[in-house]
């Protein structure tokens, strides 16, 4: 059986419906309203090799910051929804990722808990239409949601969109990872019986 998601939330600021595929990469089709978002959450997406796609009208005559929080959220709600009962996960994912001069060491953990660490620098204060403030909010609102403890650590780098995507594809291949199904995994993988 597939693991997959579908969520619609709809919120007065913003309008959002994404599907997650844990098991079958089929299609990546991002459309945030957000040009730098979109282009994060494809390389998310192919770097963990998960099918994903998100549609979102969002208040961005506001800025950019309800929006892209509530991607988070709802990529979270997604997660936590495929991924079921936990069954034979890994549980654990860490992923060191480099572009270029910035590396970025990204480790979740599908605890249960919601727990976010973000530390990373982010000189440049806007990439095209989104503020660089917001991605940090992105990942509280997934770490909330997904109840996992995901610890985000911009090592070093120069440039702001090469730090940010790091951060981005890392986190794609660490939750990879971490859903993994490993068969010699039987039930629940903690010794306290479940996630
Ligand atoms: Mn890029």
């Amino acid at each position: 059986m597939m693991r997959s998601a579908e969520i619609t939330r709809n919120t007065a600021e913003t309008q959002i419906q994404l599907s997650l595929n844990l098991d079958e990469q089929g299609t990546i089709d991002i459309d945030s309203g957000i040009g730098y978002l979109d282009h994060m959450l494809t390389l998310f997406a192919k770097h963990g090799r998960f099918g994903l796609t998100v549609k979102a009208k969002g208040d961005l005559y506001v800025d950019s910051h309800h929006t892209t929080e509530d991607i988070g959220i709802v990529l979270g709600q997604a997660f936590r929804e495929a991924l079921g009962d936990k069954v034979g996960i890994e549980r654990y994912g860490c992923q060191f990722v480099p572009m270029d001069e910035a590396l970025t060491r990204v480790v979740v953990d599908l605890s249960g808990r919601s727990y976010l660490v973000f530390d990373a620098e982010l000189t440049a204060p806007k990439l095209g239409t989104m503020e660089t403030e917001v991605v940090e909010d992105f990942w509280q609102g997934f770490a909330d949601q997904v109840q996992a403890n995901v610890h985000i650590a911009n090592l070093y780098g120069r440039n702001t969109h090469h730090k940010i995507e790091s951060i981005f594809k890392a986190a794609g291949r660490a939750m990879r990872q971490a859903v993994t199904i490993n068969p010699e995994i039987k039930g629940i993988n903690s010794t306290k019986g479940s996630l």
